[in-house]
């Protein structure tokens, strides 16, 4: 069964334009025009073009998709020998290299993001959730503990884990696949059945999993996809659903309390991955080449769109002068483009919209006194960009900790570097911060690595190293940053229900 219906292709050679789909919603296995007859447009932030025309749910296509979840619990899924299930999940995460190219050109399209990017990280990590939760399942004891009694012959307890039921999903734009199939394939790996919202501006690869979904045999009502947006729309309609019993959601910490407002009535379980306004410090023992290479990678990335980029850095007062200077390097040396051509390192933001708000963070940068190393406009690009949604890398030095600038997170290829002359002067700046998502640490010596990390209040550091990931280890954050982690058993507690059962021998 195909997705899509073509609406029109991009001129014939012209590598920025993709085929305009119509993306309907899925439910129940099948693809499904809205109820509410809504649709929304998703637009190209290379250059405005039409990517798709996407049906929009509402109340009511929310409820049908809830309804077919439920179905699915007690139906063939929830009747499912744990093997299989997992081996189907196996099958989805193959599916989804088979079909990588697909994949790729639909992130590439709805995203901007390069191609290099996304073949490294966006799509591999889409499969890879589906492998990993399928082997971390597998291998998962049963709690049990033996108890005493008065009697003498004691009694026995063990801890059933069961499905939470329907797991409502609701994903940001920035790395679309890999953040939805990091809930999915756990959620499903514990045996609960999922409706997924995909953000707005990156509806293509949830639908297109879809497919995957149906090729490998997943049964129906499963896997259900719900375009929209939040408040007034299908976003909403989820948090406030009676049927859906828990919600994982990673955005904007602001959305991340607007949902708990509305998930209170029910008291559906959270998961929170949030904003971050993280902190790199770099010391001057640092291998500085591998500080400067990584600490630009954490401010570029992506385009800046990466929750766990840094955009506050703090540099050792010896080397403060040369690590800016490098880095000013590092972002001229950006190659900034069409994300289809191999040596194209940033695309656009997601949006003109997000343009906006990080242009008018340039523009505050300069009000709050900072001074502008590199970039802080539009950069000059070949006119067929024109319609895109293009911004230049810079970095700013000279703003007081007090700075909007330097307390707001701005989500786009932007940093400040501020000089520090002690360990402790680092570190409370660092934590001077309403988020407390990551952080990144440059040294060579090994006590001081530990120790600062230790102090830091975030949830994950990362030290001589950024964004290297394992997928068994705690992922989120504290403070606004988010609530509860994931990765790993970590995911399997939130998506089952432990039930103990107490045994009198
Ligand atoms: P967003 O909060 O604007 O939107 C995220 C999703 O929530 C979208 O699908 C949107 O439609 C939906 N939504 C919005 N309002 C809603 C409401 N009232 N009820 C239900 N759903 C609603 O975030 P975004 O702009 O898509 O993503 C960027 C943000 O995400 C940044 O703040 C970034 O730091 C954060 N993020 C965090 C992590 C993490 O792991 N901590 C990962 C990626 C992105
Ligand atoms: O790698 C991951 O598992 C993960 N959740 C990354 C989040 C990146 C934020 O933009």
């Amino acid at each position: 069964m195909d997705t899509n219906d073509t609406l029109a292709r991009g001129a014939a050679g012209d590598t920025t334009t993709t085929e305009a789909r119509r993306l309907r919603l899925f439910i129940d296995g099948e693809f499904v025009q809205a109820a509410s007859g809504k649709t929304f447009s998703n637009i190209s932030p290379v250059d405005g073009s039409l990517v798709a025309e996407v049906d929009e749910a509402g109340a009511e296509d929310v409820d049908r998709a809830v309804a077919a979840a439920q179905r699915a619990l007690v139906g063939e899924w929830g009747r499912m020998s744990l093997t299989t299930r997992l081996d189907l999940l196996a099958r989805v995460s193959d599916r989804i290299m088979e079909r990588f190219d697909e994949f790729l050109d639909a992130e590439m399209a709805d995203t901007g993001k390069p191609h290099a990017f996304a073949c490294a990280v966006d799509v591999p990590r889409g499969a890879a959730n589906f492998k990993t939760f399928s082997h971390i399942m597998r291998s998962l004891p049963t709690e049990s503990f033996q108890t005493d009694t008065d009697d003498g012959r004691g009694a026995l307890n063990y801890a059933l884990r069961m499905p939470v039921g329907v797991v409502g999903v609701i994903c940001p734009w920035n790395l679309p696949l890999l953040l939805m199939t990091w809930k999915v394939a756990p959620a499903l790996a514990c045996g609960n059945t999922v409706v997924v919202k995909p953000s707005e501006e990156t509806p293509s690869t949830a639908t297109l999993l879809a497919e995957v979904m149906n090729e490998v045999g997943i049964p129906r009502g499963v896997y259900n996809v719900v375009h929209g947006f939040g408040p007034g729309s299908a976003g909403e309609a989820m948090t406030v659903h009676p049927g859906i019993s828990a919600i994982t959601f990673t955005g904007e910490s602001r959305t991340g309390s607007a949902i708990m407002q509305a998930a209170a009535p029910h008291v559906k379980r959270l998961s929170f991955e949030l904003g971050g306004k993280n902190p790199s410090i770099v010391f001057a023992d640092a291998d500085f080449d591998a500080a400067v290479a990584g600490t630009a990678r954490s401010t570029f990335s992506n385009c800046g769109q990466v929750c766990l980029c840094c955009e506050r850095v703090y540099v050792e007062r010896p080397i403060f002068d040369r690590f800016v200077a490098a880095m000013r390097e590092e972002a001229r040396r950006q190659v900034i483009g069409d994300p289809r051509e191999p040596g194209t390192t940033m695309g656009p933001l997601i949006s003109r919209g997000h343009r906006e708000k990080v242009l008018s963070y340039y523009r505050l940068a300069v009000e709050e006194g900072a001074t502008v190393v590199t970039g802080g406009g539009i950069p000059e690009l070949d006119a067929r960009f024109d319609g895109g949604a293009y911004i230049e890398p810079t970095i700013w030095t000279g703003l007081d900790e007090s700075a909007r600038c330097i307390r707001e997170e701005i989500f786009g290829p932007v940093c400040h570097i501020q000089p520090f002359d002690t360990d402790d002067e680092a570190i409370r700046m660092a934590n001077d911060s309403a988020y407390g998502l990551c952080a990144a640490v440059w040294t060579t010596n090994l006590q001081r690595a530990h120790l600062v990390a230790r102090s830091l209040e975030t949830g994950m550091v990362w030290i001589n190293t950024w964004f290297l990931r394992d997928l068994r280890t705690p992922f989120g954050g504290t403070k606004l940053s988010g609530v509860g982690r994931e990765g790993g058993v970590h995911s399997v507690e939130f998506y089952t229900e432990l039930k103990n059962v107490c045994v009198k021998l």
